[in-house]
């Protein structure tokens, strides 16, 4: 998979190396471009941005250096990109997104500041590739940067050959559509808490009730929601009664 980032912050994206991900690029399982979408400026001032068309505060994007930017990103290789432009007002990023676009041979993410990119650049190019605006939470940041960098790290994990151990990405929380429970390692007790008894007897069967009772226990207390959103056939009998 190839990857790439515009951004007026390059250096943002420089965890994009380390860990996980850092591997992933030296194992040439996937790799990522990031690029100053100031090289696409003309001026002497490399400005992007300009004050709003019906006023308002804030700065917007201005189509021209986007246009540019994304024809040329675009082109760089023959396989029509996915265009993924991170805002707070875009459709929720959720595991299944991730899914989806962990099966994808190329993702470009634009990365807008201030209050946006001018809507015109969004319409264009989804002329020519599949567009998705996305959000990764209910809370405003600055730039799309943090929520890319989130994006490209819930993808890249799912992608065969990346999790040292790939039943790893099947029990997360949300495969099942449910929170997951606790965990816990050596010691058996540590400051007078003890580990629960049936993760220590051997019993696989009472292991695999418990942590399903624990993570839907988990999911009613701190996210309802998720619980409504899962079929009757993905909640049998022994989860009714916990
Ligand atoms: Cl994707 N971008 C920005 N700028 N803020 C956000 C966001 C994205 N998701 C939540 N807040």
């Amino acid at each position: 998979m190839r990857i790439d980032v515009l951004t007026i912050f390059p250096d943002y994206l420089a965890p994009v190396r380390e860990a996980l991900l850092g591997k992933a690029i030296e194992r040439g399982r996937i790799s990522v471009e990031v690029h100053d979408l100031r090289d696409w400026t003309h001026d002497v001032h490399r400005s992007v941005d300009a004050s709003p068309y019906g006023g308002g505060p804030g700065m917007v994007m201005k189509p021209d250096v986007w246009g540019e930017a994304l024809d040329s990103v675009s082109a760089a290789e023959a396989a029509i990109p996915r265009l993924v432009v991170p805002t707070p007002a875009g459709v929720p990023f959720e595991q299944r997104t991730a899914r989806r676009w962990s099966e994808e041979t190329r993702l470009i993410f634009a990365c807008g500041r201030y209050e946006g990119i001018d809507q015109r650049v969004i319409d264009d190019a989804a002329r020519r590739m599949p567009v998705e605006e996305v959000s990764i939470g209910d809370y405003v940041l600055v730039g799309g940067e943090v929520a890319a960098l989130t994006m490209i790290e819930a993808v890249v994990r799912l992608l065969p050959g990346v999790l040292g151990n790939p039943a790893s990405a099947e029990q997360d929380s949300f495969s099942d559509g449910l929170l997951e429970g606790p965990s816990y390692t050596r010691p058996e007790t540590w400051r007078g808490l003890s580990v629960p008894e049936v993760l220590r007897s051997g019993d696989h069967a009472a292991v695999r009730r418990w942590r399903r009772e624990q993570g839907l226990r988990r999911t009613w207390r701190r996210r309802p929601e998720l619980l409504e959103r899962l079929s009757s056939e993905e909640l049998d009998e022994h989860d009714r009664a916990v």
